[in-house]
């Protein structure tokens, strides 16, 4: 039941008077929407968080807001960091979104993952139509710089790179690999870790949901490759990106990707038209690996999903927890 004001007002004041910090109230089941943390959940575990992405938009509406604080430890902004929201027109930056999303984050306590530095997607024409090495090699550098230096020591782990393998585990073609073959790969890493030294640096990908899989394979061989020659990646992300029955081969995957870095982690998870079973095999695929850091879902409710249908994330369009929650929750006990 929720307190009243009056009562909230007159217990505050009682307390401000004794020597002691008030605690932080626990937060009441009408405002968090779920019985108890999945983050705290997670971290009862020896991980470091559970997570969701959101943006100044949705921490606006509804109940996101005060789920997020009550029922997550991890944010990743949703749209806010990516490049044509950033740096629409050479050197000219924007980070007004991304600082909402940000201080949202720091006042409230929770980890941030930057999303993301280099992206073939939501990539401004004026990025796409470089042709020539030297300019391609300067603008990445300035904005993997630009953006780690503006919230240096605020984040927790940067999604360097995203998406750069095609299906067949080769690289896309992007103006990236067609303009600088593979040695993108290595100037964006470099860059990020001299920026901001203490963030963990990613490489980040969909479709790496089964071991034996093309896509899976070949991000593991150019990985274990990429970190033999010296070039600073601390981690790789799965974003999950799932239908139904595909959580089955997610603790596969994940055994062989966490093998090939420091760390790794769960960053996109939604699950369309899931099963039971498909959410506790992907926490399962994360906490059976001790390196894998945490899991983030992408989205709190349904309805505000990139793909609605098939209802894929943890909580209704009335921001109720859904099944799914308990789920997790429960293959986290
Ligand atoms: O959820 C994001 C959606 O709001 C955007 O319109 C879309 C644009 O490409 O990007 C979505 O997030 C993507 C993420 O940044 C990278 N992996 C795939 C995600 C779903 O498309």
């Amino acid at each position: 039941m929720k307190l009243s004001l009056v009562t909230l007002l007159s217990a505050s004041a009682l307390v401000s008077a004794a020597p002691f910090a008030e605690p932080e109230p626990e937060p009441v089941l009408e405002d968090r929407q779920a019985a108890q943390s999945i983050h705290d959940a997670m971290v009862a575990k020896g991980r470091k968080y559970f997570g969701t992405c959101t943006d100044p938009n949705r921490l606006s509406t509804g109940s996101n807001s005060a789920i997020i604080k009550a029922n997550f430890g991890q944010v990743t902004p949703e749209n806010s960091m990516k490049w044509d929201q950033t740096e629409t027109s050479r050197g000219s930056f924007k980070f007004t979104t991304a600082d909402e999303t940000v201080k949202f984050a720091t006042d409230n306590k929770k980890l941030i993952r930057g999303h993301t530095t280099v992206w073939h997607s939501q990539l401004p024409g004026w990025v796409s139509s470089i042709n020539d090495k030297a300019t391609l090699t300067t603008v990445i550098q300035n904005h993997v710089t630009t953006l780690l230096t503006r919230w240096k020591g605020q984040i927790y782990a940067w999604d360097v790179l995203n998406e750069i393998f095609a299906e067949n585990g080769n690289f896309r073609s992007s103006v990236f690999y067609n303009v600088l073959g593979e040695s993108f790969v290595k100037i964006a890493f470099e860059a990020a870790r001299k920026a901001d030294p203490d963030a963990k640096l990613y490489i980040n990908d969909y479709n790496l949901d089964t071991a034996s899989y093309a896509k899976t394979q070949g991000m593991i061989r150019n990985v274990k490759n990429w970190i033999s020659q010296g070039i600073p990646i601390d981690g790789i992300g799965s974003q999950g990106h799932l239908t139904a029955g595909q959580g089955a081969n997610a603790p596969g995957a994940m055994a062989a990707l966490c093998a090939a870095a420091p760390e790794c982690a769960l960053t996109e998870v939604d699950i369309q038209n899931a099963q039971a079973s498909d959410w506790t095999n992907v926490v399962k695929a994360c906490l059976n690996q001790a390196n894998c850091v945490g899991i983030t879902v992408w989205g709190v409710r349904d309805s505000d999903s990139w793909r609605p249908s098939g209802n894929p994330l943890l909580f209704d369009s009335g921001y109720k927890a859904k099944s799914s929650y308990n789920t997790v929750l429960a293959a986290l006990q």
